[in-house]
């Protein structure tokens, strides 16, 4: 039986809008993870409460509303500290569960390769200590379902010393498969390597499979992809490496970041960034700011970048289209449809015209790649 959860968020009352947005996301995310929003609470205050994080009286409330529908969870579209869930857990009676919790429970969930399991066990298990440091009990409360998953037949740990023990063995099973990849992906510094990144959901997979002529995994669901694959691509005669690898979140957690380390680094050996982004989405310049700020945050906030601004098909209007055309004018920006692939040539003659300045303006060079359709996975070994 599918989960229920009643959602509650906290909004400035400047800033309306951008919670709306963030709200529908965490919605989302919800359903990506198997779990139905029932009701959703949104409280107007300037500075949230420091120990109830809605204060007292409105958890209250919400522990009332929660018996009234009977629901399994309470997630709220926040990061909360480990007080926070301390102190609300004394109110409400059910599971509580934050933004974060979410995410890593879609990881999870999503996790396929060995490396995105370890990368994921290892990044719960430190949201866990985090909280157990506060709060002895916390998992214990958890029960079952979202919010207490690991990835594959993993059973996480609830113990503090435990924890600790395997989030050790964990770090040097990562720092094999760290070692064995970069081996792997030495002969590619030769070639000129393109990394797809961007917001979850933005078409990164849509856009590799036309772009390398391949056939990894597209969904609707948020966190398909959370491993990098390298395909080569040939293009006007030039052999590029294009890489698709795990999109980015507002909130992604820290733990995740510094996990899936290892994954990421595709974007920092890239020599260049196509940021694809999802145009048709209302308020898809705050993705952009995300993905900025995230690339930042792995350092690789100074590579050149080219805008890929993907889904033209679904705007609503060619003038739409034309009028974005105008705001980015002079812009290093590419409007296309991965899906129908219209502006896809143009795409492919802006990574050309990068890949000339990379090579200085020496004519390109055919690179006898020998291991031209094999698929050059960095992620497992
Ligand atoms: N209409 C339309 N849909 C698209 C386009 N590009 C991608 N999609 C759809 O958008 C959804 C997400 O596409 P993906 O390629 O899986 O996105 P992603 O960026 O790889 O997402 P994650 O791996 O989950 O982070 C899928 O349902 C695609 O079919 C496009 O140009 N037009
Ligand atoms: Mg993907």
């Amino acid at each position: 039986m599918r989960e229920k959860a009643v959602v509650v968020s906290v909004v400035r009352p400047d800033a309306l809008s951008e919670a709306q947005r963030s709200l529908d996301e965490l919605i989302a995310l919800l359903e990506t993870a198997g779990v139905e929003t029932v009701d959703v609470i949104v409280q107007k205050r300037r500075k949230v409460d420091p120990a109830f994080y809605i204060g007292k009286g409105k958890a209250k409330e919400v522990a009332e509303l929660v018996e009234k529908l009977g629901v399994d969870a309470v997630v709220f579209n926040a990061r909360l500290s480990p007080k926070h869930v301390r102190n609300l857990s004394k109110v409400i009676p059910v599971k509580v569960l934050d933004r974060v919790d979410v995410i890593l429970d879609i990881f999870a969930q999503h996790a396929g390769s060995s490396e995105a399991k370890i990368q994921v066990e290892l990044a719960q298990l430190q949201h866990r200590l985090a909280r157990l440091r506060v709060d002895p009990g916390a998992l214990s409360r958890l029960g079952g379902g979202i919010g207490t998953r690991g990835p594959g037949e993993t059973k996480l740990e609830i113990d503090r010393r435990r924890i600790q023990a395997r989030i050790n063995r964990l770090k040097k099973k990562l720092q094999k498969i760290e070692k064995v990849r970069r081996q792997k992906t030495k002969q590619q510094r030769y070639f000129f390597r393109v990394a797809l990144v961007g917001y979850t959901s933005a078409g990164k997979s849509t856009l590799m499979n036309r772009l390398t002529k391949s056939n990894f995994k597209e969904s609707e669901q948020l966190f398909t992809t959370l491993d990098t694959f390298t395909r080569a691509a040939w293009i006007k005669g030039a052999t590029v490496l294009i890489s698709d690898t795990v999109g980015f979140i507002s909130d992604l957690p820290a733990e995740l970041i510094a996990a899936f380390r290892s994954t990421l680094m595709v974007a920092n050996e890239a020599d260049l960034l196509l940021v694809v982004v999802d145009v048709s989405k209302p308020g898809f310049e705050r993705d952009i700011e995300v993905v900025e700020r995230t690339l930042r945050r792995i350092g690789a906030g100074d590579k050149p970048k080219v805008y890929v601004f993907n889904k033209i098909d679904l705007l609503p209007s060619q003038y739409m289209l034309e009028r974005l055309k105008d705001r980015y004018a002079g812009e290093e920006v590419v409007f296309v449809s991965a899906k129908t692939g219209e502006g896809v040539e143009e795409l492919k003659e802006k990574i050309y015209g990068k890949y000339l300045e990379w090579r200085g303006g020496k004519p390109p060079v055919h690179h006898s790649y020998n291991r031209k359709r094999e698929d050059l996975k960095g992620g497992n070994p």
